[in-house]
């Protein structure tokens, strides 16, 4: 079912591997044309275009956009309490990791009576997005609430797709994971309209307002997606999450079985999604080959599982060496990496571009997914080569504070002269030799 591409006894440039390995295309560019006039909508006619966007995409037209209060409560005290329980455990999971990753405040003394001091602040408000659509995500309400909540975001809203069958709200157990986790603003909007009205705000048909946001992170479908590229600056954004991904390095010690599981296991949220295999073993490609085949036919999305794995986004490498095997996933720059070697620890350690890594056998991606601690939007297409998934830190800016006194300042005063004379902006050193005089008869 996987397609293999036999790179042993070949040694590929990054380059080179990056043109060969399997990827999808996913052309946000050609989405932000279609997503231009629902942007420019919302910013003129604002609720009024969300609702007609609404109707249009989500088949229902809410009589309001955001869910009342009472209704979270209800969602909630409704919850099946064996799933409370499953999202109780991940909340608690995910605080603990993420509130051990906040950051303190580093002050450097550059120089006597000279010091630099990182301050972390966090964004004042932001926009929270979890998609509807194939799959209904609760997991991701936790995996972007908890780290906001953790760097002390003071204002957040949630904003999810309406469901038709649900009355035009967001599904009750994305409703339910907000009220455990405390956030009472949800807002019923989803896709490109629900970017652009967290980016400009709006007025709901009762009056109710959604004040602009600072910065919108979530995964989503490429609408949502060229709606973020289009109006990043007006307000943040996350890395661009696309669909999922998938590698395994795995070495003759793994087990087909477990391989095969996971490869499933994230080819079930998207047809797009990637599942790859790279191994030094062909053994062990031709037991996962047969397990995936059994296990594909019998999972409940078999179809949408198959075509995933047989698309040109999935595949087998078969490399000579794990060594091989590591410049293979470093260029591939997976959004989720496990590693099944001998010595997965030390393999893993080696690792430079992943979103996430998952190491030795009983670390599958589906444990990171929900209940490992860890965060699951994480960046994918290759975005691993230069982003990091969510964290406290996507939600917290770094302020450096400079505070110099006279002795400090006049001890470098030549140095910045010499700099803005070599740059021909000389009123830059004037700022500084403007206080030589006064700041000599302060000194003596
Ligand atoms: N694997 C997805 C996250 C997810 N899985 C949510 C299940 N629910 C992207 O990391
Ligand atoms: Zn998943």
């Amino acid at each position: 079912m996987l397609s293999r591409i036999d790179l042993r006894g070949l040694t590929p440039s990054p380059a080179e591997l990056r043109a060969t390995l399997p990827r999808a295309e996913i052309d946000v560019d050609a989405a932000m044309h279609q997503v231009r006039p629902i942007v420019d909508a919302v910013a003129d006619r604002g609720v009024e275009a969300v609702l007609d966007y609404t109707e249009r995409f989500d088949q229902v037209r809410p009589g309001r956009v955001r869910v009342p209060r009472e209704e979270l409560a209800r969602a909630l005290s409704e919850l099946d309490s064996e799933v409370r329980a499953a999202l109780e455990e991940s909340i608690a999971r995910a605080r603990k990791v993420h509130e051990d990753q906040r950051r303190e405040d580093v002050t450097t003394t550059v120089t006597e009576g000279g010091t630099v001091t990182e301050r972390w602040v966090p964004v004042e408000r932001v926009g929270l997005y979890a998609p509807g659509g194939l799959a209904v995500y609760p997991s991701s309400v936790v995996m972007n609430v908890v780290p906001a909540q953790a760097a002390g975001v003071g204002s957040l809203v949630l904003c999810s797709p309406p469901q038709a069958e649900f009355g035009g709200r967001p599904h009750p157990t994305i409703l339910a994971a907000a009220a455990l986790l405390g956030v009472d603003e949800v807002w019923a909007v989803g896709g490109a309209q629900a970017v652009a009205l967290l980016a400009y705000g709006g007025t709901d048909t009762d009056g109710t307002g959604l004040l602009p946001v600072d910065l919108v992170t979530g995964p989503g479908n490429i609408y949502l997606t060229a709606a973020k590229r289009m109006l990043r600056g007006l307000i943040g954004i996350d890395s661009e999450a696309g669909p999922t991904e998938i590698a395994i390095l795995a070495d003759e010690t793994a087990d087909p079985g477990h391989v095969a599981a996971d490869l499933i296991s994230q080819a079930e949220h998207d047809t797009l999604a990637a599942s790859v295999l790279v191994t030094t073993s062909e053994a062990l490609a031709d037991a996962v080959d047969a397990e995936v085949s059994v296990r594909a036919k019998a999972t409940k999305h078999s179809e949408r599982v198959t075509t995933a794995l047989q698309g040109k986004q999935s595949g087998t490498v078969l490399v000579s060496t794990v060594e091989d095997g590591l410049r293979v996933v470093d260029a591939y720059a997976a959004e989720h990496l496990e590693i099944q070697t001998a010595d997965a620890r030390a393999v893993a350690a080696r690792v430079r571009n992943a979103g996430a890594v998952f190491v030795g056998p009983y670390a599958p991606v589906s444990l990171g997914d929900y209940c490992a601690g860890s965060n699951h939007v994480l960046p994918t297409g290759g975005f691993a080569r230069h982003s990091s998934g969510l964290s406290v830190q996507t939600f917290l800016r770094g302020i450096h504070v400079i505070d110099y006194g006279p002795e400090a300042l006049r001890e470098v005063a030549d140095k910045v002269v010499a700099l803005s004379v070599a740059e021909d902006l000389p009123a830059h050193g004037e700022a500084v030799t403007a206080r030589f005089g006064k700041v000599a008869e302060e000194i003596q």
